[in-house]
């Protein structure tokens, strides 16, 4: 098992993502030889799959984006304060143009099962063609949010008209004007994507499910001048983002809306709707995550915001989300979302009152009425954090799979690893830290990193972490549910998919602890040695 030679690579990756981007990189750096194995034909991950009309960031460009490199931070430019799917590809492929990774990606290979091998402490990956690939390490860079969902709805392979999800869309381009479009799901991909398309769409059917808060996104072009004086504060945003909880520039603020005077909380309210970005959100008073009667109180605030924005008061009740507070789901960020409510052209329907009996074959036919459309857009979300887990088999030690291992919900060590499952790695897995995507990723990917290189200086070709482990972190990721308000309601960050047999109840898969105390845990591990790992 100590030699290495006669394996494909040192470190086969699956995803080529931001989290397998910054894999490749780190790990060339040890020496090693790595090969990332990834499904589409293009680089980029989540950003590569959703080019739906109107995808962007919601978090500002220069916070929602990489900083190991300086150089990278001097070199590249953004053009927007939220910048758009296309330039955020732009982005993603300078990077792996700059470091020089092209060469170890291979693209449209999927892989369909990863067995370890203990004989030769080694993994097999297979691909859909039965082509193998051998390697020490296995690190599985999959993404959050990569199996798409469509709605469990009787005659979706019915419609005749041109139909995509989101994350599904084509190159080439989809005719939307003068078209009758309709978009099932108002997610954060809903409603991004009915912004746009109202823009030409004769006429565009909105079907809401659950309503969902959104509030100003206030973007803009950022010109040289602004980008450069942008990048003399680069230094203090990325302190601000890690000292952040969940990794954005903006604090909670310590105070508490239930202890303040109802008129300065809400002047700090107006102060914030009227700022561009996620500050509405992760900017707002501590007890608004984790106190009901604080939520309340600001969920009124925004529903007034809405009421003043959309002209038919009923319409404006079924646009206020009654199930959830604010921001106790993820907060899309709007241009105008309200108003396109006032326009002859575009018409919400309600599922929650008249549900979706079937789609047709030119049609969209709820319980009171028959929707003719060319084009249907299923916005209807994703399989979360396990959905891409169970399209790959994977077996660890003497076959077992994760599949059964997972069967009543993940359990991990650190969202890192899995007891069983020798010589693996999970980033951005279940379990694991969230938030800022690029950031947690950037951590993520470097303490693998230094472990890879800890095994390195050590002659380590074994490393398994023990069930103690497991068991310890598993308990602390169900304390953290505990305390927000976010993780009691169903969305697909408490494991909860309507369209999906077994997922339709919440489970927990995400860590809803803080990024702080993530990365603390994860420093006392490796400072103790990583305990809990077991290494040959
Ligand atoms: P989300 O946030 O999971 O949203 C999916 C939407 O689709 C949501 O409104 C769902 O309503 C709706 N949906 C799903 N299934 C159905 C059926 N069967 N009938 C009607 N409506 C349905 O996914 P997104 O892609 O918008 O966002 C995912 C993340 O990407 C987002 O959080 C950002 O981080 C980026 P429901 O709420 O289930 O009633």
């Amino acid at each position: 098992p100590e030699d290495n030679a006669n394996l494909d690579a040192d470190v086969l990756v699956i995803g080529a993502g931001l989290a397998g981007i910054y894999t490749v990189i780190s790990l060339k750096r040890l020496g090693l030889r790595v090969k990332v194995i990834e499904r589409a034909p293009e680089v980029g991950g989540v950003w590569y799959w959703n080019k739906y009309p109107g995808a962007r960031f919601d978090s500002e460009s220069y916070t929602y984006m990489f900083t190991f490199s300086k150089e990278l931070l001097d070199e590249w430019n953004w053009k927007e304060h939220f910048s758009a799917q296309p330039d955020t590809l732009n982005y993603i492929n300078y990077i792996v143009d700059k470091f020089d990774i092209r060469p170890n990606f291979q693209l449209e290979t999927e892989v369909k099962s990863a067995r370890y091998d203990s004989a030769t402490r080694s993994w097999t990956l297979t691909d859909s063609t039965k082509r193998i690939y051998t390697s020490r390490f296995l690190i599985n860079c999959l993404g959050p949010l990569t199996t798409p969902t469509l709605p469990d709805i009787p005659g979706v392979a019915d419609f005749k008209g041109i139909a995509y999800h989101t994350s599904r869309w084509p190159d080439d381009p989809v005719p939307l004007a003068g078209k009758r479009v309709g978009v099932i799901g108002t997610g954060a991909t809903g409603i991004q994507t009915i912004q746009e398309v109202a823009k030409t769409a004769k006429q565009l059917t909105v079907f809401q499910r659950t309503a969902n808060w959104t509030a100003p996104l206030r973007n803009s072009n950022i010109d040289q001048e602004e980008m450069e004086s942008i990048r003399e504060r680069y230094p203090d945003i990325i302190r601000a983002c890690k000292a952040s909880p969940m990794g954005f520039m903006y604090q909670p603020d310590p105070r508490e809306a239930l202890k303040l005077p109802k008129e300065e909380c809400e002047a700090v309210w107006e102060s914030h709707y009227n700022q561009r970005g996620l500050v509405k959100w992760v900017g707002n008073f501590k007890d608004i995550f984790t106190n009901q009667e604080a939520n309340d109180l600001y969920s009124e605030w925004m529903s007034r915001k809405v009421r003043a924005r959309v002209n038919d008061p009923a319409v404006a009740e079924k646009l206020i989300p009654k199930s959830h507070g604010f921001g106790t789901r993820r907060v899309p960020l709007e241009n105008g979302y309200y108003e396109l409510f006032n326009k002859p052209h575009v018409k919400l329907v309600d599922l929650l009152e008249t549900p979706i009996e079937r789609i047709t074959e030119t049609s969209v036919k709820t319980t009171t009425e028959n929707v003719e459309l060319d084009v249907l857009i299923y916005a209807t979300g994703f399989d979360a954090l396990t959905g891409s887990y169970e399209e790959i088999e994977y077996f660890g030690q003497g076959g077992l799979s994760l599949k059964e291992c997972w069967e009543h919900g993940p359990r991990t060590y650190l969202g890192f690893a899995v007891p069983g499952f020798p010589n693996m790695f999970n980033i951005l897995g279940p379990h694991q830290a969230t938030g800022n995507i690029p950031h947690v990723i950037e951590y993520a990917v470097e303490w693998v990193s230094r472990f890879m290189k800890y095994l390195q200086d050590h002659g380590i070709t074994y490393v398994n972490p023990d069930v103690e482990g497991e068991k310890m972190w598993t308990q602390h990721v169900f304390d953290c549910t505990k305390i927000p308000l976010s993780a009691k309601v169903n969305s697909w960050m408490t494991g909860y998919n309507s369209n999906r047999p077994g997922k339709s109840q919440r489970r927990v898969i995400r860590y809803f602890g803080n990024n702080i105390e993530f990365r603390r845990r994860c420093e006392e591990v490796a400072a103790n040695g990583y305990e809990h790992f077991e290494m040959k």
